[in-house]
Formats: C-alpha cells, structure tokens, sequence
C-alpha cells in the first residue's frame, strides 16, 4: 500500500494549505468535534431531515442535503438548516452534482426554489462537461466564500469515472486552482502528486451492509480512512436508518464518528 504525505499529516496542519474559507472550515471543525464524519441525511420531509440533524449534529464535521428530495423544501427550511449549522458547528453540503454547461449550472447554483448558493456551503459538480462548469458554479460561489469538490470517481458499481477520466478530473481541478475547487467526491487519494492537498470525501461507507440492490457498494471507515487515505466519509442509510428509534441513531452516528477517528489516528502513528 502506497502511502500518499497527505495522509501523514493532521488535518490541523492542513488548514494553511487551502485558501478556500469553506475548506478550511471544514479541517477546523473536523479537528474541533475530532470528527470525519458526514451524515447523509436523505429522508423526505423538512422536519425529518432537521430531526436527523439534531440527533446526530454533536458527531459530525458536515451535513449533506439532496434538497430536491425534500417535498416541502422553502427558503425558511434553509435559514433553519443555516442556523443549526452554526449552532451545532458543521458544514452543509448540497450533493447537487451539477452536469450541465456553464451558464445552465450558474442558474440552477443561484437560483430556482432551491437557491442553492445561497445556504450551502458546499457543493460538486461532475468533471464531464467540461471546465466551463467550474467556470459558472465559480462566479456565483467564489464571491461568497463557498467551495466545490469534483466527482473524480463514484461509490456505484458498473460507473464510468476511472482510470482517464478520473485524471482528466484532477487536471481540470489542478488547471482551475485551489481557490473555489477544494476536493474530490472519490474512492481512494486520486491525488498521486506528493505536494497536493485537496480534501477527497468519500460516500458508500457501512459498518454492516457491504451494498444495496441499487449497485451501492459499502466499505468501513477503517477501510476509507486508513486503507484508501481519504478524509470525510459519507454515511447515510447506516445511520439515519437503523432501527430503534431517535437514541439508536444518535449513537450509531457516534459509533461511525469514533471509528472513522480511530481509522485517522491510526494512519497519523504510520509517521
Ligand atoms: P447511503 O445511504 O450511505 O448509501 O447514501 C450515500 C449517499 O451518498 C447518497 O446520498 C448518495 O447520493 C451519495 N453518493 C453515493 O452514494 N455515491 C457516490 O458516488 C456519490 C454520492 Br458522488
């Protein structure tokens, strides 16, 4: 197993390296909390996504959304989901995965019922139309401080972003800077070259399943974290969807939050 300096490091010593605000937000609530963990809160009504988000906000660095799952989303659930995060200290992460030409995405980013930009703090965008789409999501999201990671690789089974493609993505991120672009939604550290720190995030984690009959596939936390070197890892039907009520998924959002940590401490003694 190669081991990339990126993952010796500790994510406070990480934070001068990124000049994007939202990014270094994210390493500053990750060493505060001592939390790599993002829950994916995909449930479908206002109030269960903001009743999810209590229960686990004490465990994680980031919140991630799909806002057009959400039946009766409003500006006024946003404000909420805003002050929750600043109030229980983490990032918001709208997993839009925008794909269409620049000027398209500028306009689903800012505006529409979703207003996205204007209460994420984070978002990705597929690599596949090319850099114009850095280019338009940066022109509303740079001004105010928001970030974007690049989906260089997918969790599902049978999908098309490897080997070219995936490079491909990191040289589109490398050419755009580091400024609005901060990651990568990917698999593994896609950053082979040795001076590069992008924050890689890191969906299809479960401590019990190994997948769905949807082409999901589950890896653990230790196997993310300490095998693969990525930094957040993204859980959602492990936490929001165990059985046992509102208690039984604060403590399994803890679970996942010390095993992703220990994976981290365990990659940081490798020194
Ligand atoms: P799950 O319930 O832990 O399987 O949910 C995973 C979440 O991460 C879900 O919201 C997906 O849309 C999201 N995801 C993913 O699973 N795989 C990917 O490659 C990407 C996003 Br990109």
């Amino acid at each position: 197993m190669s081991v990339h300096p990126t993952t010796l490091k500790t994510y406070a010593s990480r934070i001068s390296q990124h000049p994007n605000p939202t990014a270094k937000r994210v390493l500053e609530i990750m060493e505060r909390k001592k939390s790599n963990l993002c829950v994916s809160v995909d449930v479908t009504t206002a109030d269960e996504v903001l009743e999810v988000i209590r229960r686990v906000g004490a465990s994680v660095c980031m919140v991630k959304t799909h806002c057009d799952i959400i039946s009766d989303f409003t500006l006024e659930f946003a404000n909420e989901l805003v002050r929750l995060s600043k109030e229980l200290d983490f990032v918001i992460f709208e997993d839009r995965k925008f794909a269409d030409i620049g000027n398209t995405v500028t306009l689903q980013y800012s505006s529409g019922t979703h207003q996205i930009s204007s209460w994420s703090d984070l978002t990705n965008a597929h690599p596949l139309p090319g850099p114009g789409i850095i280019s338009g999501l940066s022109s509303v999201g740079k001004p105010l401080g928001r970030a974007l990671l690049l989906l260089a690789e997918m969790s599902s089974a049978g999908n098309l972003a490897t080997g070219e493609y995936t490079k491909q993505a990191m040289k589109m991120a490398r050419d755009a800077g580091r400024e609005f672009v901060v990651g990568f939604i990917a698999m593994g550290r896609v950053d082979v070259a040795e001076q590069e720190d992008w924050l890689i995030m890191t969906p299809g984690v479960g401590l019990a399943a190994k997948g769905d009959s949807l082409g999901q596939q589950y890896r653990t936390p230790r196997e993310v974290v300490y095998e693969s070197g990525c930094d957040v890892i993204i859980v959602g039907r492990g936490i929001y969807g165990i059985k046992g009520g509102e208690e039984a998924v604060k403590k399994e959002a803890e679970r996942y939050r010390e095993e992703g940590w220990k994976a981290y401490e365990e990659r940081l003694a490798r020194n």
